[in-house]
């Protein structure tokens, strides 16, 4: 899809007619108006860098403020002005104290626009200080995230560095397209700890992503205690694709997992995919099998080829149980009950399968999201259809648009991470085409399925799976810069989507990513400032 004939965002328009004019007087362009492609990574960072592109960012022209050493935030939510106290300390030395008295940064839940909604922010930078106001406090989170990309990119350091640490004034006023912006990581085809979680929580919280789809079990690994089956832990989580040990989180891990999500305003959505991707489950307990018989445990990476026994009714004792505690676990409205390839449940049985597992989800008081197979069953109004195939069309689920379902975009030739750049990259697969910085940024998620109003697209997420991925590094190389991308088709306004732009901005992120310890892939897509 060309977007390039499209006009250019009217913030970057106003930005340049701001530098046009200083440099006809002979002055100094302000640094919020420097070309991205050129600067070097200690330079000032600009508003035109910003990703995901705001809905309105207009720089003061000359006006600049320098964080001082006595740098102190306030807060009208103590937990953001922590977040950000703290991140300013590692990189700049300074003590930054959290105050009460007025900080030089002031977080305020009030007087913003009423434009910003919810997740949405005001961001001023005047030559006393910086102000980020928002109606609640995850719009002060997200407007914390357009401060720290307007700071110098050694702020993403663990360490100190020397600074200056200039923000170009000006004022962004920001909200987001959709409400859900999504990451995915599968952790069962390999297992990732609690930390490794986290620091992806970190790194996708950065783009303004509020929702952490964690795929908690499929053939090769069950990741989540549920008390009384212990064997779906000690069997089912003890291996994963390639023979490793595997792994589970306990309810305590997944709690801690939960709230360090919640602390960056993301919301963890656990998904049990069934009723195929359910031999781990099956190998743990025979009496899931109909059967009765429980196979061997599974380290390949073929798909489709297991089923829960949908006419038994200790396979709804079980998912009571599985259900029900994780969804008191839960903070978030959502449950994802997979449905994704169920090639060896009859269609019959699919039907009613998903049908008995959505009521099981509302009995718990949750809403079921499921992968876009489950529109072949009768959707309740609230479930979710999450879209992840290669077409552009989909006849069971635009017949259920029609009747009200909504849904999240996940294409899997845009969408997935774990689809190779090209064809020599080390990691990923290939079977929904390769997938450079581009194609993942070139779609438009409200008009990409023929049949299917804009109205009923609820947001998108950008899928990680893991069956050749198995570190933090490799995790980063899949996601980094494909996810900013995804990040920016979620947050950003459509009108703001040019290639040409985006990948400008692109570029900037590279140092800071460098100076983040992100192990990025170097798209020849995008022209990386030097050194980074
Ligand atoms: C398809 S798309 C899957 C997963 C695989 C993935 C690999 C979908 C919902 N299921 O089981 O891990 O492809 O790219």
């Amino acid at each position: 899809m060309a977007h390039a004939s499209r006009p250019r965002r009217l913030t970057a328009a106003l930005a340049a007619v701001t530098a046009t004019v200083l440099l006809t007087l002979g002055a100094t362009a302000p640094t919020a108006t420097t070309s991205t492609a050129a600067k070097p990574a200690t330079a000032v960072a600009g508003f035109a860098d910003i990703v995901p592109a705001p809905v309105s960012a207009v720089p003061a022209a000359g006006v600049s403020y320098a964080l001082p050493s006595s740098a102190s935030v306030s807060s009208d939510v103590a937990g953001v002005g922590g977040y950000l106290a703290a991140i300013l300390r590692k990189s700049t030395g300074f003590a930054v104290p959290v105050t009460t008295a007025p900080g030089t940064i002031q977080l305020l839940l009030s007087g913003a626009p009423a434009s910003v909604g919810a997740q949405g922010y005001q961001l001023d930078v005047t030559a006393g200080g910086v102000t980020v106001r928002a109606q609640a406090a995850a719009g002060l989170f997200a407007g914390v995230q357009t401060l720290l990309e307007i700071l110098p990119p050694g702020v993403e350091s663990s360490t100190v560095q020397p600074g200056p640490w200039t923000l170009p004034g000006g004022r962004v006023v920001d909200y987001p397209r959709y409400a859900y912006r999504g990451a995915m990581l599968d952790v069962a085809r390999h297992f990732f700890t609690v930390a490794q979680v986290e620091r992806y929580i970190d790194q996708i919280a950065r783009y303004k992503i509020d929702y952490l789809h964690l795929h908690l079990s499929d053939d090769q690994g069950w990741r989540i205690a549920i008390n009384g089956w212990p064997q779906l832990t000690a069997h089912g989580g003890s291996t994963e694709v390639g023979g490793g040990p595997g792994g589970y989180y306990t309810q305590a891990d997944y709690a801690a997992i939960t709230a360090y999500a919640q602390q960056r305003y993301i919301t963890v959505v656990p998904e049990i995919d069934m009723p195929g991707h359910t031999n781990a489950a099956q190998s743990s307990y025979a009496q899931l099998n109909c059967d009765g018989v429980a196979p061997p445990l599974y380290t390949g990476t073929d798909v489709g080829f297991s089923s829960f026994c949908v006419g038994s009714p200790t396979t709804y004792t079980f998912l009571d149980d599985v259900i029900g505690q994780l969804a008191a676990l839960t903070p978030g409205p959502y449950l994802h009950i997979g449905g994704d390839e169920a090639q060896s449940t009859s269609a019959a049985d699919y039907a009613t399968f998903v049908n008995k597992v959505q009521a099981i989800t509302a009995a718990h008081g949750k809403t079921a999201i499921g992968w876009h197979d489950v529109a072949n069953a009768t959707l309740l109004p609230s479930t979710i259809a999450q879209f992840w195939d290669t077409s552009t069309s989909n006849k069971a689920l635009t017949a259920a648009a029609k009747k009200g379902t909504k849904i999240i975009m996940s294409p899997a030739n845009h969408a997935y991470l774990d689809m190779k750049y090209t064809s020599s990259t080390p990691l990923g697969q290939d079977w929904a085409g390769l997938t450079d910085v581009k194609k993942a940024y070139d779609w438009d998620p409200g008009a990409y399925l023929s049949g299917v109003p804009a109205s009923a697209v609820v947001g998108v997420e950008a899928p990680l799976w893991t069956e050749t991925i198995v570190t933090s590094a490799d995790i980063e190389y899949m996601a980094f810069p494909r996810l900013p991308a995804l990040a920016e088709l979620g947050w950003s306004p459509e009108s703001t989507h040019t290639w040409t732009a985006f990948r400008t901005r692109l570029a900037a992120q590279g140092p800071r990513w460098k100076a983040a310890g992100i192990t990025y892939y170097h798209s020849t897509q995008i022209a990386w400032p030097a050194g980074s």
